[in-house]
């Protein structure tokens, strides 16, 4: 093995699904073989040959894979290697992925601006609420004959960004999107799923209780004058590490642009398909959709109004110079809320954009999110033949995922280029891709890879981490997120998805190791590999709960 990487047996810590497939990475040995054995019992109940010695480059580690597939029984085993000094976990069960997946979708509870998070809901992370931002200003960059620099806004609650306090649009955006299209997809598992949010208990789905409460901040960052949408929230620089109520720096709207138009545009529209079936939010649901459309026509009119960063402000940027697969993504909602023809003419014409082509989801990402809402919700209202060929680009994509999982030494479609800031998003971004290929297309291959990324990012990797916070037998302590950091509780806020392993090191901090795959840091100090955001929970509710509920 790479002398930088442990000599553990690396295994998805929250356990495996009876009926899917199970991998174990081995470190390099002179066995040929592995063994599981029933810990209640300590009878070896399996015995199999392990797969040949293959390199993972990205972090320099010769590995052989152990597929314990066939073992179906739940339980708790112990998988051991002779030559392996220590065995590893290995949990069977339907509901392995249960808590995680509720813990994930909690964690935007604890996130929420402009709120008090009560103990009955929060447990040791109550906190008093911070960031009303019913004072918010307009900033220069935003300023225009109706709201000159300096006006008083209003644009309370939402989401925090992530493990600072600002709020941005487009990483909002994709975020609530990925929940509302896990509500959508599974909308059964959702009926009766109680998070122990304050909204539980009553008729609603708490997933679309949570999801308002940011749906409620992104009306307000519309202007109603003329439809154009602010990219953010926030204030000039990244605030202290103190706790949410006693950051109270001025807060501002700032500049309005093309992507936060269509991104906003894109979930409005999906908002009012989905919310409209919920009786309480019929008027909402409405209001909902003019949002959708005035941002729409907005960015008509101001086509390519990059974001441009004020020399003043130095927090998140989330800048993004192509629109067309942001005005894919809005087209499709809008076409699928309206049936307007308009809106499918311009879908085809962006899918027919090299920088519109299905790709792996990521804020700047979007179009495969309109691809999955047109596949999911269009079927009947498209022609066949359209059908057909939007869905082959998408299978396309699936497609190249499950080769890369083929190849790969660990069995996990991540390649070099994966590793960037927010990897471990990546990864889940990519398993959903795969899942919901999956429920198109009912072919094993898809669920299989996709497997593979969720068991890598909780433990199948070269760093021994399963990196949500709470969830795992070694998880992240020390995650750069202000509330986890200020507060008196010694473990961070549960359920969160870490950034990941990348090379950049754009924070400078004293990291273990220089490959892409071990570039990781369980510190504070590291903003580019241990910072939590909602955009990267997303996907890894969306797998969770694909994969609880497709058993
Ligand atoms: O656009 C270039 C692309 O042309 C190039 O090929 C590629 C090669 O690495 O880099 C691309 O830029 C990257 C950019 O994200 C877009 O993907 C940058 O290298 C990369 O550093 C940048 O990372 C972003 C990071 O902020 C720094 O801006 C992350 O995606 C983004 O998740 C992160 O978001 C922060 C917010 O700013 C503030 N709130 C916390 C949040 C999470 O850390
Ligand atoms: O704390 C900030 C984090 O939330 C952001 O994602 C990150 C993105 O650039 O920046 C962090 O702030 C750092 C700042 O950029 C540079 N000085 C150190 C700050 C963290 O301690």
């Amino acid at each position: 093995p790479s002398p930088e990487t442990s000599e553990l047996i690396k295994v998805n810590q929250l356990g495996f699904l009876p009926d899917s497939v199970k991998e174990a990475v081995i470190p390099a040995t002179n066995s040929t073989n592995f063994e599981l054995v029933d810990m209640s019992t300590n009878t070896v109940v399996m015995s199999g040959d392990l797969a040949v010695e293959r390199t993972w480059s990205v972090a320099n580690d010769t590995v052989q894979l152990a597929d314990f597939s066939s073992l179906t029984t739940p339980g708790e085993y112990a998988l051991r290697v002779a030559g392996v000094e220590t065995d590893a976990t290995v949990v069977i069960g339907s509901d392995v992925f249960l808590s995680a997946h509720d813990a994930a979708l909690k964690a935007y509870y604890f996130n929420r601006a402009s709120f008090a998070l009560d103990g009955a809901y929060a447990a040791d992370w109550a906190r008093p609420a911070g960031h009303p931002d019913t004072n918010v200003l307009v900033h220069s960059s935003a300023a225009d004959a109706n709201r000159p620099e300096g006006t008083v806004i209003s644009a309370p609650k939402g989401w925090y960004d992530a493990g600072d306090y600002n709020k941005y649009i487009v990483n909002s955006g994709i975020s609530t999107y990925t929940l509302m299209a896990a509500y959508e997809h599974f909308t059964s598992f959702y009926q009766n799923r109680d998070v122990n949010i304050p909204e539980s208990g009553n008729s609603i789905p708490d997933i679309l209780e949570e999801i308002k409460w940011n749906l409620d901040w992104m009306m307000a960052m519309q202007d109603p004058n003329d439809g154009g949408v602010y990219h953010k929230l926030t204030t000039l620089n990244f605030s202290g590490t103190q706790m949410p109520h006693l950051s109270t720096a001025q807060r501002y709207v700032v500049q309005k642009g093309t992507s936060a138009a269509l991104n906003f545009a894109a979930v409005m529209a999906s908002a009012s398909r989905i919310y409209a079936d919920i009786p309480e939010y019929q008027s909402v649901a409405q209001s909902y959709q003019s949002a959708a459309e005035s941002a729409w026509t907005w960015a008509q009119s101001n086509p390519n109004v990059a974001y441009n960063q004020p020399s003043d402000v130095s927090t998140g940027e989330y800048g993004d110079g192509n629109f067309d697969d942001e005005r894919l993504w809005a087209a499709a909602e809008l076409f699928l809320l309206t049936q307007d023809q308009q809106y499918l003419t311009s879908f085809k014409a962006m899918s027919s954009r090299q920088s519109a082509q299905p790709n792996t989801p990521a804020w700047p990402e979007t179009a495969t999110l309109g691809y999955i809402s047109m596949l999911s919700a269009g079927k009947m209202l498209i022609e066949q033949s359209d059908f057909n060929t939007f869905q082959a680009s998408y299978i396309a994509l699936a497609d190249s995922i499950v080769a890369q999982y083929e190849t790969s030494a660990y069995g996990v479609a991540m390649q070099e280029e994966d590793f960037v800031w927010g990897s471990n998003a990546v990864a889940l971004n990519k398993s959903m891709v795969l899942l919901f290929a999956y429920e198109l297309s009912d072919n094993m291959a898809y669920k299989n890879a996709a497997v593979g990324l969720v068991d890598y990012v909780l433990g199948r990797n070269p760093t021994d981490y399963s990196f949500m916070t709470g969830f795992g037998s070694k998880t992240p302590m020390d995650i750069h997120h202000r509330p986890s950091f200020a507060d008196t509780v010694s473990e961070p806020v549960p359920g969160f998805v870490a950034g990941g392993p990348q090379p950049g090191q754009q924070d400078n901090c004293n990291y273990p190791s220089p490959l892409p795959a071990l570039s990781y840091l369980d510190d504070w100090c590291s903003y580019s590999t241990n910072e939590v955001t909602i955009n990267w929970n997303a996907p890894m509710v969306y797998s969770l709960a694909a994969l609880h509920t497709g058993q």
